[in-house]
């Protein structure tokens, strides 16, 4: 039985990283663990990686270990060690091993960390390991040295043999990993300008320019439609009106007419004795009447509203000897069904009275 170390130049004492393939590694002498030189896995900003590819079997397992240490106070990063095992195309079949050390685990600056893990068994297939170190990147964390690193496994041999004929050339193996992208060249030269290239999409609508000049008149429109009434008042009136004959008043009851005048938007019924209106508004209303006294009478009349309500300021009377005409205008608001009577509210005791000829009218004013 024999120990092996799949990894090579794992100590960095070559003074390069092959075979290691790296992104963001170099060698260094400023710390070691053995030796004269370490890898160093920097900045402390960005990912900084080192792996190794290698031929295995399937079944072996290994014995992982490796020194890392950090470079300065800062606390340390994420580091992550992982062993993938592979079948000859390439394709993953397991992972054989992770290790995880978080974040500010590194001994103090100076001191090596020995890192220490066991695999397991590269599963039926297995033709190649891949073991990567990873450094995560995380601003204000130290930078990472690593040296010592190996992969142990023990392989039985028997006694050597006879030294056989050389065997024919093998296949050609399967293409390696693609390594890490490079450093980015200087510029070009500029090369020619190009043809021009096809016209852009219109642009958006510029601002509005100025008014143009007064066009020439048109031709006259036709006549529009006729408008809305204005705001005039609804007519509405009527009269009614008694015959000559003498009449004697009753106190209370209204004064009888005979006829009716000309009316709109009125009721007037000479048998009712009273007119009403039928549009809500404010109307001027007018009594009259031919008055006969003798013997010193004399008779208060009044314009009443609905037969209850007397209007004020309608009063008038007669008082005279002999025959005198009286009369009363008013102005008064009138609902749409309101009607308007002439009632005697005084008769004297004293004398004789009559009345002949009476009118009533009513005219909406607003
Ligand atoms: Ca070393």
């Amino acid at each position: 039985m024999t120990i092996i170390n799949r990894i090579t130049n794992g100590g960095f004492e070559t003074g390069t990283l092959a075979p290691w393939m790296s992104l963001n590694a170099s060698v260094t002498s400023a710390a070691s663990h053995t030796g004269t030189s370490s890898a160093l896995l920097s900045p402390a900003s960005s990912t900084a990686l080192l792996y190794q590819t290698f031929s295995i079997s399937e079944g072996e397992n290994f014995e992982f270990l490796a020194s890392l240490a950090r470079t300065n106070r800062n606390p340390s990063p994420q580091l992550l060690i992982t062993l993938t095992y592979y079948n000859e195309n390439l394709n993953p079949l397991a992972t054989g091993l992770t290790i995880n050390i978080p974040w500010d685990r590194l001994s103090a600056v100076g001191e090596w960390l020995e890192v220490y893990g066991t695999s397991s068994p590269a599963p039926a297939g297995t033709a190649i390991g891949v073991l990567l170190i990873q450094k995560l990147p995380r601003s204000g964390g130290s930078s990472v040295y690593v040296d010592d690193v190996a992969l142990l496994t023990v392989e039985a041999i028997g006694p050597t043999g006879p030294r056989g004929a050389t065997g024919s050339t093998g296949p050609t193996g399967p293409t390696g990993f693609t390594g890490p992208t490079g450093a980015m060249g200087p510029t070009g030269s500029t090369g020619a300008t190009g043809e021009t290239g096809p016209a852009g999409p219109t642009g958006p609508t510029g601002e509005t320019g100025p008014p143009g000049a007064t066009g020439s008149q048109g031709p006259r429109g036709e006549t529009g439609s006729l408008g809305p009434s204005g705001p005039g008042v609804t007519p509405a009136f009527g009269s009614l009106y008694g015959v000559d004959s003498a009449k004697i008043p009753q106190l209370g009851r209204r004064i009888v007419f005979d006829f009716p005048g000309p009316y709109q938007n009125t009721a007037v019924i000479p048998g009712t004795n009273f007119i009403r209106v039928l549009v809500r508004g404010t109307y001027e209303i007018t009594a009259s009447l031919e008055h006969i006294n003798s013997n010193g009478s004399f008779v208060r009349y009044e314009i009443w509203k609905n037969d209850l309500i007397p209007i004020p300021g309608s009063e008038f009377t007669s008082q005279a000897n002999g025959s005198v005409s009286i009369s009363k205008t008013i102005q008064v608001d009138m609902g749409s069904s309101d009607f308007l009577t002439v009632v005697p509210i005084f008769i004297s005791l004293a004398g004789t009275a009559q009345y002949s000829a009476p009118t009533l009218t009513v005219n909406r004013i607003g």
